[in-house]
């Protein structure tokens, strides 16, 4: 009986993860960077970068986001889906391989 129990709790849990809808947000890269440079979104909820790249004229042809060991490159003109984890409180950077010179900043509350 408890066996159930646990086995109940674990499908209905994960039923619940499974349940959680990822939060989608367009990007573009412009040669003024990434717009928009700053997205707020809340801690738990997986997120999802849609991100185009508009110009060849930065250095910003593949996304990181160093927290998370993600990197992805980003053709010309073609929209790139880059799946992020849910997320803890506090700022998660993203931005071009070199120093993050075209960037941008996810805000988890
Ligand atoms: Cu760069």
């Amino acid at each position: 009986m408890k066996s159930f129990v646990l086995l109940t709790t674990l499908l209905f849990s994960g039923i619940s993860i499974a349940k959680t809808p990822a939060a989608e947000y367009k990007l573009v890269i412009t040669e003024k960077g990434y717009v928009p440079d700053h997205l707020s979104v809340k801690a738990g909820t997986p997120v999802v970068l849609k991100i185009t790249r508009q110009t060849n004229a930065t250095c910003a042809r593949e996304v990181l986001v160093p927290s998370q060991n993600i990197r992805v490159e980003l053709p010309l003109n073609k929209e790139v889906s880059v799946k992020v984890a849910a997320l803890k409180k506090g700022e998660i950077k993203f931005g071009c391989a070199m120093n993050m010179m075209v960037a941008g900043v996810i805000n988890v509350e």
